[in-house]
């Protein structure tokens, strides 16, 4: 058991390694057990006025439903950083997110992470009431490192193998886990130069994000190689491709076993967050999974 500031929760009583509550923007997210992350759906029907802007009544609805289903932190995105998404403009961004933003600050209990890579949406969001960074990019845009240092919320740093358009074209490593944990020690190393504290930087192997499928089965595999960055990791595995491919080609609409199936693994492997669209599910599967973990 590792004890890293702030701490509250008693060792004997977590099951990660991180006796660690973060502080998102005065709404704590304990890390003392594995903790799910809710995607806000922002698929087109969730969008009116011809897919320009969600509809906040209908986001706000599946975000209070997801935390009625025990998720711990929303993860909303203006869609700009999905693999093979078409780039949004900034203005464009701000127009989608941040209103919700607003709406959802004031109406639930848990932490609004803002999916996104640019600096200024990553202002904008928090001054709007989002509580975490979520940065595909690990703050490589310039001036990404600087905002989110001003923010002071903590950040997910995500691994990914050259930009969305391309990453899937024939990726390649030497060694993946090596490869992927190098990366995440230069930008944590990065983060901190710029002023991002360390208790408030986690990590994510990105799983599909320019990787294959032995490549994501490896970094699954191997997971716990990431404990020595001394980092809550964030997983994101939900629905993803790599599911469907294991299951024989399965749509993205039948992923859901398999998809938690994956979740337990990565909390047996020592995942602290894990980013999923179904919560109830994945809730229950974790809570499973930690018992078994903190056993004695
Ligand atoms: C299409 C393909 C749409 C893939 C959306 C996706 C992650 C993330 C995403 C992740 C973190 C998805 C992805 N994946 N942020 N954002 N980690 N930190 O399946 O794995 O949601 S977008």
């Amino acid at each position: 058991m590792m004890s890293r500031e702030p701490s509250a929760v008693p060792p004997a009583s977590t099951d990660s390694c991180f006796s660690l509550i973060l502080d998102c923007a005065g709404k704590q997210l304990d890390l003392g057990s594995p903790q799910v992350m809710g995607i806000l759906n922002l698929t087109p029907d969730s969008f009116s006025d011809g897919g320009r802007f969600l509809n906040p009544d209908v986001a706000l609805k599946h975000a209070l439903h997801m935390v009625e289903e025990g998720a711990a932190v929303i993860d909303i995105g203006g869609e700009s950083t999905r693999p093979g998404a078409q780039p949004v403009s900034v203005d464009e961004e701000l127009d989608r997110v941040i209103p919700i933003i607003e709406r959802l600050a004031q109406a639930i209990p848990v932490p609004i992470s803002i999916d996104t890579n640019k600096p200024l949406v990553m202002r904008e969001a928090v001054s709007a009431g989002a509580g975490m960074i979520n940065d595909v990019m690990a703050l490589r845009e310039l001036g990404a490192l600087e905002a989110a240092a001003e923010t002071t919320v903590p950040v997910c740093l995500m691994h990914m193998q050259r930009k969305p358009r391309t990453m899937q074209d024939a990726p390649h490593y030497g060694n993946v886990v090596d490869e992927v944990r190098r990366f995440l020690r230069q930008r944590l190393d990065a983060g901190e130069a710029a002023g991002i504290a360390r208790h408030n930087m986690i990590v994510d192997p990105g799983f599909g994000f320019g990787k294959s499928l032995e490549h994501n089965l490896i970094l699954l595999k191997e997971l716990q190689a990431l404990d020595e960055l001394a980092a809550p990791v964030l997983v994101g595995i939900s629905r993803k491709s790599m599911v469907g491919s294991i299951l024989g080609d399965l749509p993205v609409n039948e992923r859901l076993m398999g998809s938690v199936a994956a979740a337990v693994v990565a909390v047996m492997g020592g995942a602290a967050i894990i980013r999923v669209h179904d919560v109830r599910e994945t809730v229950d599967a974790l809570k499973v999974a930690s018992a078994v973990r903190s056993a004695i």
